[in-house]
């Protein structure tokens, strides 16, 4: 058996927004493959247009930087739990990984999902308890809590010896002693040299496997992995290995290497170090690419099932056609096809309706990411409410179950807990810190939590935090009845007025400003009570010659409330859509007449009297 002494393969993992990709910063700063007068920015690896605006990572990436003679691999993981997808198709190309825990929250359930899966891999643990910096950091607590995690989840002894660094990212150091005071992070670019094993490699023909997937438009599509074995060339012929266990030869056109945010065209790779080649015009993430002269192709990656579904339909609105650029049915299920390309835990299902497909994801999140994507690019489509997935084992109904943890101030336990009760949530820790702040958690079906996340934000003003983690499918625990009020529908279509909100708003809340289209069946506010009340927001005030009042000339209306894409997926019921284009996000009923909608209240009613 071979090493590569020259390479280090490490993954970031770590609870969302505990620092990872700022502790990248710091490794590229500070490692130099950035001029010194380069202007370089912070969370320089979240690069999308949505991982900027919303501040969090999405996708798992690829950087390197070369210390002491020595090039780390380094790739920076989500740590948002519905992107947990993401870190299990990475981390098999690393030997190591970082866990970072934030040195005031410590270990949350993120951190333990992706240190089980890292060290269900064998990969070799740096702990870094990261924001050293702040005020209220307790660092030894956390350690204590970090030594906990490890000894409930290590796979053998020795990972249980696992060397402690105190970071803050922000500032770009690290020290070995708690409390010391740090310049650089050289403490941690020499614990990975010294702690993470360097990659072993079998000698003999080539063998990678794909874990991830790019497109140029003049390379065509660019296969990302690690190379297990051998050696890799421009023009070298290869084949490649899909998951159907079909053979197809294919000439590797370039390959490259990483170094900084830049991939560098080589002549050559070798064994241990992480490539990206071009050439292969049909590969998979998953797939093996091979010499033809000894084609073995690598076990796959195995990623968590979808837990949440919802449908993407063509836009059947009286508005359809008006604002998107892409709206018919082949362009929406191509699309979302090719999503499934490169989004490993997305599935995507054609239903008994043409124009309507199943999409499943691993959590609210992840779709509705999928959702904003699609309509940044140019789409217009309606989805449903989104729904746990149920399946049936040895002849029971199943549900998926995952555990919920609050974090907020101790005047909010009785109202979440009796909101999640109703949710069908059971308390299983609740613990004070002596200060007002206290941590809960609970066991729920992953149906409770849809659309908890808004009433949650609403409950505890803004004051809270709350992570969910997937834990397993139970037997079903019956059904939940929905928790939330009536809505205010537009009775006809028209421009909305402020007369007729004005109206809206003596009856609730209203989402739409004046001068905004409606139609007949879309939702313009919400009714405090349970049922829905058909509404003429486009009405004006009668015109009469005589001024009843001064009151009358300026109605002064509340300013309308707006969801979000996010919050109008968690709002709507199951007889509801959201109508999504590049230009607005509507909420409407299913059936657009007020007609049509009492019928079949009967039609149900009537079904469930028989
Ligand atoms: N005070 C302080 N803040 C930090 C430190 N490291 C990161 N932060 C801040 O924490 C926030 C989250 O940092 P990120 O680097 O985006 O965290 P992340 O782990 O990459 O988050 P996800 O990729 O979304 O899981 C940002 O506002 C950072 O500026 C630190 O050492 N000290
Ligand atoms: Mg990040």
């Amino acid at each position: 058996m071979n090493y590569r002494r020259d390479i280090r393969n490490i993954a970031i993992i770590a609870h969302v927004d505990h620092g990872k990709t700022t502790l990248v910063d710091a490794l590229l700063k500070q490692s130099r493959v950035f001029r010194d007068n380069q202007e370089m920015g912070e969370l320089i690896m979240d690069q999308g247009a949505l991982e900027r605006e919303k501040g969090i990572t999405i996708m798992a990436k690829n950087t390197a930087v070369v210390y002491r003679g020595v090039k780390i691999n380094i790739i920076d993981t989500p740590g948002h739990a519905d992107f947990s997808g993401e870190v299990e198709r990475v981390i098999s190309m690393a030997d190591g990984c970082l866990l970072l825990v934030d040195s005031i929250e410590g270990p949350m359930p993120q951190t333990k999902f992706v240190l089980r899966k890292a060290l269900e891999r064998g990969l070799k643990p740096i702990v870094v308890i990261n924001k050293t910096d702040r005020e209220n950091s307790r660092v030894s607590e956390v350690l204590g809590f970090t030594q906990d995690l490890f000894l409930e989840l290590a796979t053998s002894a020795d990972q249980l010896d696992f060397p402690v660094l105190y970071a803050s990212a922000r500032e770009g150091t690290a020290v070995t002693e708690p409390g010391m005071k740090g310049k650089d992070v050289t403490p941690l670019f020499e614990c990975i040299l010294k702690e993470v094993p360097p990659p072993r490699i079998e000698s003999g023909p080539f063998q990678m496997l794909v874990s991830n997937l790019d497109y140029d438009s003049h390379k065509g599509k660019i296969a990302i992995g690690r190379i297990w074995r051998g050696k890799v060339a421009p023009h070298d012929p290869v084949v490649s290995m899909s998951a159907d266990g079909s053979i197809t030869h294919y000439e590797i056109s370039e390959v490259f290497t990483y170094l900084g945010l830049k991939r560098l065209e080589v002549a050559e790779a070798e064994a241990g170090d992480i490539v990206a080649v071009t050439g292969i015009e049909v590969v998979n993430i998953g797939d093996t690419i091979a010499s033809p002269e000894q084609p073995e192709a690598l076990p796959r990656i195995e990623i968590g099932e979808p837990t949440v579904e919802m449908t993407f339909g063509v836009n059947t609105s009286p508005f359809a056609g008006r604002e998107g650029r892409f709206s018919t049915t082949r362009q929406l299920r191509e699309r979302l096809y090719k999503e499934l390309e490169t989004n490993l835990s997305l599935r995507v299902q054609d239903t008994d309706s043409p124009d309507t497909f199943l999409v499943k994801g691993r959590g609210e999140l992840h779709l509705a990411i999928l959702i904003e994507t699609m309509r940044r690019e140019g789409y217009e489509f309606e989805v449903s409410k989104p729904e746990a997935i149920t399946k049936v084992m040895e002849g029971e109904l199943m549900e998926p179950m995952e555990v919920l943890t609050l974090d907020t101030k101790e005047g909010y336990i009785g109202v979440l807990t009796e909101m999640l009760s109703k949710r069908q949530a059971q308390l299983t820790d609740m613990r004070n810190d002596g200060h007002g702040n206290v941590h809960l958690e609970f066991r729920v079906p992953t149906k409770g939590l849809i659309g908890f996340r808004s009433a949650f934000l609403t409950a505890t003003r803004g004051e809270g935090i709350m992570n969910t983690n997937f834990l397993g499918y139970e037997a079903w625990h019956g059904d939940i009845t929905s928790t939330r009020n009536g809505v205010l529908v537009a009775s006809e279509r028209g421009i909305a007025v402020t007369y007729g909100l004005n109206n809206a708003q003596g009856r609730g809340f209203t989402f739409i400003e004046p001068n905004t289209p409606v139609y007949e069946g879309m939702i313009v506010g919400l009714n405090p009570r349970p049922q829905d009340i058909a509404i003429n927001v486009c009405k004006e005030k009668q015109k009469t010659n005589i001024r009843s009042s001064t009151s009358d000339i300026a109605v002064k209306l509340t300013p309308p409330v707006k969801l979000s894409l996010e919050q109008a997926i968690d709002f709507i019921n199951k007889d509801e859509l959201v109508e999504v284009t590049p230009e607005n996000i509507r909420l409407r009923k299913k059936l657009l007449t007020e007609a049509r909608r009492l019928r079949s209240i009967s039609i149900s009613r009537r079904s469930t009297e028989t």
